[in-house]
C-alpha cells in the first residue's frame, strides 16, 4: 500500500467541512497528514509550506515538542477538571501570564474556547458591566461594517459580513455599524498603516447623536480586521475611536482573536499601537492553535463592578464546561513559554521589514490592485475576473497548493500571516511561488 493510500479515509462523504466548498474539496481533496516547523506534509508526501499559520493560529510553528509534551504530561496527570466552583492551578498561573502581558490595568482574564466565544462573551460581559453598576439602559453594540467576530449570534451580529447578514434572519436587536476603513482609491499600496481614514472614526460621534449615549453598551473592532481581507487601521485612527468612547462611556473591546500573540510584532495590537481597550479577546496564537482555547481579557474597573453584593452569589452568569480546561491551559502556558524563550515576538518584529519589502516586490505583477501588511501579515488584492469574483484568487490557492505553498484567500484578497519562526528563506519561497502562480494566472 502507497503512504497515500494508507493515510486516506475512504469515506469523505459524513463530515460536513465549515466554510468550504464540500463538493468541490470532495472531488479533489487537500489531506494534510503532519505537520512540524514551518512545513505540513499532504497525503501524497508533498511538503507544504505553511503560510497562513493554520488558520492564523500557530504562530509557534508546528509540532514544538514542549508544547506536546506539556500537553502529553497533563493529560496524563489530570485530564478534566470541572470549571465551576471548582479550580486547578494551571489555570490561575495562565490568567496571570497572559494579563502580566498587557499594560496594567488590563488584570483579569475569563476562558473559553474559541474566538467565537471570547466574542459572545466580551459582549455579555459589556452588558453585564453596565447592568451592575445601575446602568442597564446601555444595550446598544456597535460592530463595523467588513468586520469578522466569528459565528456566534452575538458575533455575526456585530460583524459586517453580507453573507452572515443575509442568511441567518434578523440577529441581535439594537446593534449598529461603523464605516470599515479600506480606502483603496487613497490608500493602495501603502506599507504598514494607511495615511488616511482616521475621521472614519468620527463616524461614532454620528451614531451617539443618532442613537443617544446612554443606549450604548460596546464598541467592537478588530484592531486589524483579518478575515476579510486584511483592512488597516489608518493612522490616528483606533486612538480617536478610544476617545469618543471614554467621552461618552462606552466600552471599547478589541478583537484580538488574530492580532494577538505576536502576529504584529509586539504581544498584542493593545501594546502595537498604543491604544488601551477595556476589553480584549483572545483565541488562535494564545495555544498555537494546539488545543481550543480563548479568552477575554478585561480591565480591573469592569471586573470590580461585579464583584459586590453577598459573597456567595455567582457575579457573572456565563462559562462553558471546558473554560479553562487544564490541557488546554497546559498548552497555552508551554506556548508562552516557547515565545518567550525563542523570542519569537521580538523575532517577528525584526524580520518584518523584510516580510514588507518581499511583499512589495509584487507590485507590477499582473492584476495585482493592491499590496498591504503590518507586522507578520500581508494582503495582495487581485482585480477580480469579470463577472467570476473570486474565481482568480481561488485558482492562485489552488496553482500555490500544488507548488507546495498554503495561503489563504477570501474574495479576490490573499491573506498571508506565517507562523513567527519564519526565516528569510521561507519569505523568498512564499513571494517567489506566488510571483510564478500569479503570472500564471493571468
Ligand atoms: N474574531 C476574529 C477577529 C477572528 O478572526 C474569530 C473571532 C472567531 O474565532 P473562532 O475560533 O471561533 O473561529 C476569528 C476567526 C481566515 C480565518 O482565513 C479567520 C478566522 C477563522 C478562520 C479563518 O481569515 N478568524
Amino acid at each position: 500500500m502507497s503512504d497515500a493510500a494508507a493515510t486516506s479515509p475512504n469515506n469523505l462523504d459524513a463530515f460536513w467541512m465549515p466554510f468550504t466548498a464540500n463538493r468541490q474539496f470532495k472531488s479533489n481533496p487537500r489531506m494534510l497528514v503532519s505537520a512540524k516547523g514551518m512545513y505540513y506534509k499532504n497525503a501524497e508526501g508533498q511538503s507544504i509550506l505553511d503560510g497562513t499559520s493554520g488558520l492564523w493560529c500557530c504562530n509557534a510553528g508546528h509540532g514544538d515538542p514542549r508544547i506536546v509534551n506539556a500537553v502529553s504530561q497533563q493529560i496524563a496527570e489530570m485530564d478534566y477538571a470541572p470549571a465551576f466552583q471548582m479550580g486547578h492551578p494551571k489555570i490561575f498561573e495562565l490568567a496571570a501570564r497572559v494579563t502580566g502581558m498587557f499594560p496594567s490595568g488590563l488584570d483579569h482574564m475569563f476562558f473559553t474556547n474559541s474566538g467565537s466565544e471570547s466574542v459572545d462573551t466580551a459582549l455579555k460581559i459589556a452588558l453585564a458591566y453596565h447592568r451592575a453598576r445601575g446602568d442597564g439602559a446601555r444595550t446598544r453594540l456597535i460592530g463595523r461594517e467588513r468586520g469578522y467576530h466569528g459565528t456566534g449570534f452575538g458575533g455575526i451580529s456585530v460583524g459586517g459580513i453580507v453573507a452572515n447578514r443575509r442568511t441567518f434572519g434578523t440577529m441581535l436587536a439594537g446593534v449598529d455599524h461603523l464605516p470599515h476603513t479600506h480606502l483603496p482609491e487613497k490608500n493602495a499600496f501603502s506599507r504598514g498603516q494607511p495615511e488616511h481614514g482616521a475621521e472614519l472614526a468620527d463616524e461614532l460621534e454620528r451614531l451617539v447623536t443618532l442613537h443617544d449615549a446612554s443606549t450604548i453598551a460596546a464598541v467592537i473592532v478588530e484592531p486589524v480586521a483579518g478575515s476579510t481581507g486584511v483592512i488597516l487601521p489608518p493612522k490616528g485612527y483606533l486612538e480617536r475611536l478610544r476617545e469618543i468612547c471614554d467621552k461618552h462611556g462606552i466600552l471599547l473591546i478589541f478583537d484580538e482573536v488574530i492580532t494577538g500573540f505576536g502576529r504584529l510584532g509586539s504581544p498584542f495590537a493593545t501594546e502595537f499601537f498604543g491604544v488601551k481597550p477595556d476589553l480584549v479577546t483572545l483565541a488562535k496564537g494564545l495555544t498555537s492553535g494546539t488545543i481550543p482555547m480563548g479568552g477575554v481579557v478585561c480591565s480591573k474597573g469592569i471586573y470590580d463592578a461585579f464583584m459586590t453584593g453577598p459573597d456567595n452569589m455567582i457575579e457573572l452568569f456565563h462559562g462553558y464546561t471546558y473554560s479553562g480546561h487544564p490541557v488546554a491551559a497546559a498548552a497555552a502556558l508551554a506556548t508562552l513559554d516557547c515565545y518567550k524563550e525563542d523570542g519569537l515576538f521580538e523575532r517577528a518584529n525584526e524580520i518584518a521589514p523584510y516580510w514588507e519589502d518581499a511583499l512589495h516586490s509584487l507590485k507590477d505583477v499582473p492584476h495585482v490592485i493592491d499590496l498591504r501588511n503590518l507586522g507578520l501579515i500581508g494582503a495582495i488584492e487581485l482585480e477580480p475576473i469579470p463577472g467570476k469574483p473570486t474565481a482568480r484568487a481561488f485558482e492562485a490557492f489552488l496553482k500555490c497548493y500544488e507548488k507546495g505553498l498554503m495561503i489563504r484567500t477570501t474574495g479576490d484578497i490573499i491573506a498571508l500571516s506565517p507562523p513567527l519562526i519564519v526565516e528569510k528563506s521561507h519569505i523568498d519561497q512564499i513571494f517567489d511561488t506566488l510571483r510564478t502562480v500569479l503570472k500564471e494566472v493571468a
